[in-house]
């Protein structure tokens, strides 16, 4: 065994807080699933039947794997946004630029490590308009024993701000909000398009 390597595994054996990171496992079954938001009900793309997703825990340092199974008819990525990649670009998600997508039927094993960072995150699919529905946080805590940098409060909840299209009699009133910051809609039927803001 090489020097250096030897000197760690010593220290991990004598130090075991100096590596108090952990491998966190997760399943993403992509899958339809029929659901119901404001008296309407249609299937739509989801990861293990939710809407939003599954919220993904992990500490600073840990490494995360996420295993995702494709059962639907659509080509599936899934981008972990705001996560930097560090040597582990082929973990970060868009399709076609850095990797290719999930076929159906298939699956893949993102993989990367959390470094220099903490706080909530969010996942979402990264292709075609499945981030619509494919969507959920991805929540990091301080490594063990180190505080948060504020009052620790009462209580956590995690809130995801997601898109709702929506269609009342014959007024038809698209509501788009989009991360991308695109205006918000409200088009009456025949009527002129008048953007909200
Ligand atoms: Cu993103």
């Amino acid at each position: 065994m090489d020097s250096p390597v030897r000197v760690l595994v010593l220290v991990a054996l004598f130090f075991p807080v100096f590596v108090d990171c952990a491998i966190r496992h997760y399943k993403f079954n992509v899958v339809m699933k029929n659901t119901t938001r404001l008296c309407s009900s249609k299937p739509i793309v989801t990861v293990n039947g939710k809407f939003p997703g599954p919220t993904l825990y992990a500490r600073e340092d840990d490494t995360v794997l996420v295993k995702v199974v494709n059962h639907v008819k659509y080509n599936v990525s899934i981008h972990w946004h705001g996560i930097r990649q560090l040597r582990t670009g082929w973990a970060d998600g868009p399709a076609y630029i850095t990797q290719c997508p999930i076929p159906t039927g298939q699956s893949y094993v993102y993989n990367f490590t959390i470094t220099g960072q903490r706080g909530t995150l969010l996942w979402h699919a990264h292709i075609l308009w499945l981030r619509s529905t494919v969507h959920g946080a991805l929540v990091i805590l301080p490594k063990r024993g180190v505080p948060y940098p504020f009052p620790k409060p009462n209580k956590e909840v995690v809130v995801v701000l997601g898109e709702l299209r929506i269609r009342i009699l014959n007024l038809e009133c698209n509501l788009f909000l989009i991360m991308c910051h695109r205006p918000i809609y409200c088009q009456l039927s025949g009527g002129n398009r008048t953007p909200k803001w």
